[in-house]
């Protein structure tokens, strides 16, 4: 079993938001040994341990009050809140900051032969999404009456492979629509990495380091600007 004592973050092991937030970890003074392929880091130097997981699983660990700390995308975190508000599961949690990196924007997307007139335009009409709930939301919003087809992976091939009239996914650059005979609407919500904590009350030594951890996050993030 772990130390109890320890602060418990959980950091994506392998993927966008992994090499922020450890360099950001590192940057406020966490000296920190990751070993490939392990779940669990120590700090050598604070009373600290790193869960690298999914990042699909950070929000849940967050909200079951599994770890104490989390860093995040906007878009899982609010997916997965909706998710657990539906399903009557726990989901609260605390901002602590917003990050200055993992940056995108969840859009909708339609092939360049679709005659995209406005949102009206997809009543009827089948979105291939990771994010459901938040495009059923955004949907309802709208009061559109379209449906979200959800698919974990390959969004971007949807409409092509007819599974769907269009698409809702991530954006940066645009290269992988414009790759795909797609191009960007609306855009439905916009997304940065994030630093959370779970809620509820932590005991004062656990709440105490992490008090004089963001101020140092503050300082790394101003130095940047
Ligand atoms: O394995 P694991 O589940 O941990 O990782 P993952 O594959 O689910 O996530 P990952 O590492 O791809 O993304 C983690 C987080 O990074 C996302 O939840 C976002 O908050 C953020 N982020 C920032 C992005 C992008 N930019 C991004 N461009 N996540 C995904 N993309 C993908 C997008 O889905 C699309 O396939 O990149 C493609 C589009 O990029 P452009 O530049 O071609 O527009
Ligand atoms: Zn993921």
């Amino acid at each position: 079993m772990s130390d109890s004592n320890r602060l418990r973050i959980a950091v994506q092991k392998s993927g966008r938001l992994s090499d922020d937030s450890i360099a950001l970890l590192k940057a406020i003074g966490i000296k920190l040994q990751i070993r490939d392929r392990l779940l669990i880091a120590h700090s050598t130097n604070q009373p600290i341990d790193l869960l690298l997981v999914r990042d699909d699983d950070i929000p849940g660990l967050v909200m079951d009050g599994v770890v104490d700390l989390g860093f995040i995308g906007e878009n899982e975190l609010e997916e997965k809140m909706l998710e657990r508000q539906a399903a009557g599961k726990q989901h609260e949690y605390i901002e602590l900051r917003r990050l200055d990196y993992g940056g995108c924007r969840l859009s909708i997307a339609v092939p360049n032969e679709f005659n995209y007139q406005g949102v009206q335009s997809l009543a009827g009409k089948k979105v291939a999404t990771t994010y459901p709930f938040l495009l059923e939301r955004f949907f309802k919003e709208q009061n559109v009456e379209a449906k979200a087809v959800m698919l974990t992976g390959s969004v971007e091939v949807a409409p092509r492979a007819g599974v769907a009239d269009a698409i809702c996914d991530l954006v940066s650059t645009g290269a992988t629509l414009e790759a795909n005979g797609l191009h960007e609407e609306d855009v439905i919500f916009r997304s940065k990495a994030v630093f959370i904590q779970r809620a509820g009350e932590l005991t004062e030594a656990k709440q105490s380091l992490i008090n004089k951890l963001l101020p140092r996050i503050d300082g790394v993030i101003q130095a940047k600007e």
